[in-house]
């Protein structure tokens, strides 16, 4: 086996090609101007745990590690996303160059993985002891991602996490070279984003009276109130640490189905006007807005909000398992229905849709929704998301014009059961296995060449009804995620072979030692260990 051992795997390595670098305390770097910010996140993360000092010097001096964005070699990268990146390590000197800060960045991260584990603490070691010089292997990696959504949705809204944990999440992701955080903050369980307009959708949509134990359909409850939000500085500082690690943040404020923490705490937002109770049970609720004027006004004043905390470049209005029940004995459904000549009433859906769509091309952002938005066609220059068992969706979606991103339940969905087995903790039903979620491929076979395009790339999915503490999502999350990454990163194999859970898993063992010094608690790939359930449980 290699010495070098990379998640996700690097596009090119050669090994053995001079002498291992030698690194000895301070480490010095070079690095163009444009490159501080990421001098700044490197020199932080590896300051933090290793007792290794690190200096800057000028571009004439000796020096260990050089950072430069420039050209790289014919065939590095070319038409791919950009995050390409070579890395040049042997005779005394390790050079990073990047197609741009993003390659350098992504660059840094294998050099991460290059150092020895400890290296990778989050929290300083104490007493300090006087750090070992330390070899990186001599090695030069080329290397670039295959798609330019490499995504992991967080659901925040049915069980709150806090913001720290968040936090330490988006750096997990970015060490795996993804680049797509999906907050999912709203749901019909709990509303946790603050909006200055609408203060209520915390006061009252923030708390549910109760949660369920065991099975959803048990309908047994644990009598405990729940709950939380996150101010507009906390999403601020989740956007600008994001932005530093090169990740975008897309928010999700699901509509119109999915929102009965908003009508709990607005009532004129429901059909029925009558007040309801944020959700206590899992599951798709009849309970939907009402397609007023007043009600698309709502919708497009919080987006506004929501979309101005993380910037204009995508906004996700969710529109999954939308009931139309209620909009069937409206008068308005009825009403937009004759005006319009509608024959099904989730032709309503695709008008809603398409009044936040033009709000939000008017902001310039790009609306991205659940593949039911797409049902009865979905607003031109929309990203649609497939997620149903395989993701067959995404063949209509693409054929009519639209751009999707994958997330197909059967693979990437990791709230799902490691195992059919015992030992596994209650999950919500459907096993997605290491081995399943690494033979994912994110082009669907019954795309056509002159399509394949259109799918941006893909996104795993930690649904949070029966995930409520931090190490609960971390055993949810670990391994399967790196097995993601390697998805959405590596190069396909050749010839569109599947790629090889033989070849992956020596890789991976050696990563889970990473994992565990970045404090993962990870499911080992034989099962829970004796006492990791009770870890399970701890609310922070
Ligand atoms: C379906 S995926 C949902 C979520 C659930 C998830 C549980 C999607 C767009 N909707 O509301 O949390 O299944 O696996």
């Amino acid at each position: 086996m290699s010495a070098v051992q990379i998640v996700p795997r690097p596009a090119r390595l050669a090994e053995g090609c001079g002498r291992p670098v030698e690194i000895a305390d301070p480490l010095t770097i070079a690095a163009d101007p444009e490159l501080a910010p990421e001098v700044r996140w490197f020199r932080r993360v590896l300051e933090a745990a290793t007792g290794f000092g690190v200096e800057l010097v000028g571009p004439d001096e000796p020096v260990l590690l050089r950072l430069a964005v420039g050209e790289l070699p014919r065939g590095v990268g070319g038409a791919a996303p950009p995050g390409a990146y070579r890395l040049d390590s042997r005779d005394g000197q390790i050079v990073v160059t990047g197609d741009s800060r993003i390659g350098v960045f992504y660059g840094l991260q294998t050099l991460r993985q290059l150092l020895p584990d400890y290296t990778l603490r989050r929290a300083p070691v104490t007493p300090r002891s006087p750090s070992p010089v330390v070899a990186v292997d001599a090695v030069v990696i080329e290397d670039w991602p295959r798609f330019e959504w490499r995504g992991l949705l967080l659901d925040l809204a049915r069980h709150f996490i806090p913001k720290d944990f968040v936090l330490k999440l988006v750096d997990l992701a970015a060490f795996h070279k993804l680049n797509v955080v999906h907050l999912h903050l709203t749901d019909d369980q709990g509303w946790r984003v603050a909006v200055d307009r609408y203060p209520r959708l915390v006061e009252v949509g923030a708390w549910r009276r109760e949660s369920p134990v065991g099975h959803a359909q048990e309908g047994r409850f644990d009598g405990i109130p729940h709950g939380g939000y996150y101010s507009r500085e906390d999403l601020r500082e989740l956007a600008a640490y994001a932005a530093e690690r090169h990740v975008t943040v897309v928010p999700e404020v699901d509509m119109p189905g999915h929102m009965s923490a908003a009508i709990a705490a607005y009532p004129e937002l429901g059909n029925s006007g009558r007040p309801i109770e944020v959700g206590t049970r899992w599951g798709v609720s009849p309970h939907v807005l009402n397609l007023e004027e007043s009600t698309v006004r709502f919708c497009t004043d919080v987006v506004d909000e929501v979309a101005d905390l993380f910037g204009d470049r995508y906004f996700h209005v969710g529109g999954d398992e939308c009931a139309t029940a209620e909009w069937e004995t409206s008068r308005r459904g009825r009403a937009l229905m004759a005006d319009h000549g509608y024959t099904q009433s989730r032709q309503l859906q695709s008008w809603f849709t398409g009044r936040i769509a033009a709000h939000l091309e008017g902001r310039g952002t790009t609306l991205v929704g659940w593949e039911e938005i797409a049902r009865e066609g979905a607003p031109p220059g929309t990203i649609v998301v497939p997620w149903r068992t395989d993701g067959a969706a995404a063949i209509p979606a693409v054929r009519s014009g639209h751009d999707v991103v994958m997330a197909p339940e059967r693979s990437v969905y990791l709230d799902w059961a490691h195992a059919d087995d015992p030992a596994e903790p209650l999950a919500i039903g459907g096993v997605t296995s290491v081995e399943r979620v690494y033979a994912f491929e994110p082009v669907p076979a019954a795309l056509g060449e002159e399509h394949r395009h259109r799918v941006l790339g893909a996104q795993c999915q930690l649904w949070t009804e029966y995930v409520a503490t931090p190490a609960r999502a971390e055993y949810q999350l670990f391994p399967r995620l790196c097995a993601f990454a390697e998805t959405v990163w590596s190069p396909a194999e050749p010839g569109g072979a599947a790629r090889s859970y033989a070849a992956f898993e020596p890789r991976l063992r050696r990563h889970l030692g990473r994992l565990a010094a970045l404090g993962v608690d990870y499911r080992p790939l034989e099962g829970p260990t004796p006492g990791q359930s009770r870890r399970w449980r701890t609310v922070p």
